[in-house]
């Protein structure tokens, strides 16, 4: 038990650690250009209930306010911003429905292959949250 503990501290700690910026490739020193070529550009944001890009939720072209009609709502585990490089090619995933709560930015041509990993900007899991999404410009 105290093992387990020390497991769920730990996965929480990194979580933390990678929250606060928009999503780029991990440890790349070009994070757009090294990120591109998995995703092949379809001007999507591809959400899946399941890690690893599986069990493909829906594929957006536009803003969605609310997963619940898309039948996923908390529970996205991986995603893929393959919109069109070029004005409004970022995406924000939020927390809540309607484009509130918690958010974190995610860069085009970026994938997230599991969400476990991942916190909002102040902190929250990302795993199984999220309940809309925005296409926008980060900085
Ligand atoms: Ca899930
Ligand atoms: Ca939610």
């Amino acid at each position: 038990m105290r093992k387990l503990t020390r497991l769920l501290l730990a996965a929480g700690a990194s979580a933390l650690l990678l929250a606060g910026t928009p999503i780029a490739a991990q440890a790349e020193p070009h994070p757009v250009q090294e990120a591109a070529s998995p995703f092949a550009a379809d001007g999507k944001f591809h959400i899946y209930r399941d890690a690893g890009y599986k069990n493909e939720c829906a594929a957006s072209s536009g803003n969605v306010s609310d997963y619940r009609n898309l039948g996923c709502n908390d529970q996205v585990s991986s995603v893929i911003n393959s919109g069109y490089p070029g004005n409004f090619d970022d995406v924000w995933m939020y927390k809540d429905a309607g484009y509130t709560g918690s958010r974190r930015g995610i860069y085009n041509g970026v994938g997230i292959i599991d969400l476990q990993w991942f916190a909002y900007d102040d902190g929250a899991p990302m795993n199984d949250t999220m309940s809309s999404h925005k296409w926008t410009n980060l900085p």
